[in-house]
């Protein structure tokens, strides 16, 4: 164990005295609803070993030496409860998603070699120290969101962040798709979106320490292809792929494919091209009938490549909703008309108009909106949930009215914010948020009651790209704090001043192994990467 030591930290860790040594023998079985865990544990340990590890015809096959992996109805549906004595190694898990991290915490227990594509030693011995681990998550809703509007992240990366996930027993990723800056996912009816809205003809690259700093076309999207496999790659990973379409703000892509889309009696939208800037941008939606049923042709699409049995949170689509400037509304005189008409009082009540409309249409469907917190502005529909980020407020205020709740504070959980002040570091923006001050993230605030609590579904940290180019830059910003941010959403951690950071950091040193068996270019303790 001491070689191995368990990030995220399970509930409960009785080791034992021997080991099972994996051979060229040992035999893995998949009891009746394990079949998938079983043939990505499969997978991954053939890879990474070499061996064999042939399917076993039934459990007490394995001889000591083998896997076996089994549901145990008595267990949650994510609990699971992990066995090395001398009759094996057994994972059993109340649902496939127990078994699957029951699965995750075994490559750990293997060691960092486990995590490799390949074998690199003939010789090496593969062992599991006797132990017996009982663990579930604190959480339900543990969460990664990935901005890849900002800048596009190619499929194949995308599949690679899920892996990178499920090791970390993390099981939400929420695809922010929509931005100013690019369109990310391909809608049949609405072809320009993706012909003119995925391309801007310059952005910012590179970062202020480095002399990339220079300016290139940049862009991307995924086909609907792209996206069914994405969410199925994820669901036989146990994470529930979240799809986000930002309105009424953060639209101006949208806006420069299709110009009646925008406030054309206050702005020439015609000429509005997909914008090549950061920041907070004014060219939003106009609150027209053709805007609504434009959107609504989006999201039935949407709803097809993302459908509400994928996986247990799939029946959550977000609509953005954030930082929604009300410049163009205020200025246009159609707008104004609109309005008067809905009997709306100011501008706020026009976005909250927006959000309930899609409320309305998603629950119809039988699906459930998601959005930022500015979604509470103008009153929120029952059954809307809010994803927290201007701190904690917004959700405490979505908990106390009975709504649903993502914590996922940008003082707390926003990775694009730097890990520390040193001048070499390469992001300019945010705060300093260091390893352990993730590691000392509570996502329940304590004016929370126990019953407002409950509505926590949990917590997600958020990944935006403005300036993470390429997917080394979101490596170095992900990783480590999101070992740390999965310990927070995953274990039953003490109060943040009574935990234990000096273990945790302990605990990274192998972790880190394992990171860099996986090819992670993670930020090094030492400062950042020449
Ligand atoms: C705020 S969080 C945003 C994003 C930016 C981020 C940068 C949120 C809903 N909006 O559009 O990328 O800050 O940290």
């Amino acid at each position: 164990m001491r070689n191995s030591p368990l990030i995220p930290a399970p509930c409960g860790v009785a080791a034992g005295a021997g080991e099972v040594r994996l051979t060229a023998h040992s035999r893995l079985f998949a009891c009746d609803g394990t079949e998938g865990v079983g043939r990505w544990l499969g997978t991954v340990l053939r890879d990474a070993t070499g061996l064999p590890l042939r399917e076993g015809r039934e459990l007490d096959d394995t001889e000591g030496d083998g896997i076996g992996l089994r549901l145990d109805p008595g267990l949650g549906s994510e609990e699971y409860r992990l066995v090395s004595d001398p009759s094996g190694v057994l994972v059993e898990g109340g649902g496939a998603a127990g078994v699957f991290w029951g699965a995750q915490t075994l490559r750990q227990l293997l060691g960092p070699e486990a995590y490799r594509r390949a074998p690199i030693h003939r010789d090496r011995a593969w062992t599991v120290p006797y132990v017996t681990v009982e663990d579930a998550p604190r959480f339900r809703w543990r969460g990664l969101m990935l901005d890849v509007a900002r800048h596009f992240m190619p499929k194949d990366g995308v599949l690679r962040y899920l892996d990178l996930m499920a090791a970390h027993k993390l099981n939400v990723l929420h695809l922010h798709l929509t931005d100013d800056q690019g369109w990310r996912v391909e809608i049949k009816r609405y072809p320009r979106l993706t012909e003119v809205g995925s391309w801007r003809a310059r952005t910012k690259f590179g970062h202020r320490a480095s002399p990339l700093w220079e300016e290139k076309p940049h862009g991307g999207h995924y086909t609907q292809d792209d996206l069914r496999e994405i969410v199925a790659y994820a669901a036989e990973r146990h994470i529930t792929v979240v799809p986000e379409i930002d309105v009424p703000g953060h639209s101006q892509a949208a806006v420069a494919a299709y110009p009646e889309l925008g406030n054309t009696d206050v702005v020439d939208t015609a000429s509005l091209a997909v914008w090549d800037t950061w920041g907070v941008n004014k060219n939003v939606l106009a609150p027209t009938d053709h805007t609504l049923r434009f959107y609504e042709g989006v999201f039935e699409e949407v709803l097809e490549l993302f459908p509400a049995d994928a996986a247990p949170f799939s029946a959550f689509v977000h609509i953005g909703g954030d930082e929604c400037p009300k410049d163009q509304w205020r200025e246009s005189a159609a707008a104004q008309a609109r309005m008067r008409e809905l009997g709306l009082a100011d501008e706020d009540a026009l976005q909250s108009w927006f959000v309930r409309h899609f409320d309305n249409w998603l629950t119809a469907r039988g699906r459930r909106l998601i959005g930022w917190d500015e979604i509470l502005e103008g009153g929120l529909a029952p059954g809307a949930a809010v994803s927290s980020w201007r701190g904690y407020a917004g959700g405490v205020t979505a908990a106390r009215m009975g709504h649903d709740v993502v914590m996922c504070p940008e003082q707390q959980v926003y990775l694009d914010h730097r890990q520390d002040d040193g001048p070499d570091e390469p992001v300019p923006i945010g705060w300093v948020r260091t390893l352990e001050d993730v590691f000392r993230f509570e996502p329940v605030p304590p004016e929370l009651t126990h019953d407002e609590a409950r509505h926590v579904l949990g917590t997600q940290a958020n990944v935006w790209t403005e300036v993470m180019e390429d997917q080394a830059r979101v490596d170095y910003q992900t990783f480590p704090r999101l070992a740390a941010f999965a310990e927070v959403a995953w274990s039953r951690l003490p109060a943040p001043a009574e935990r234990d950071f000096g273990d945790f950091e302990r605990r990274m040193t192998v972790h880190r192994a394992r990171l860099d068996a996986l090819g992670v270019g993670y930020r090094p303790p030492s400062g950042p990467r020449p």
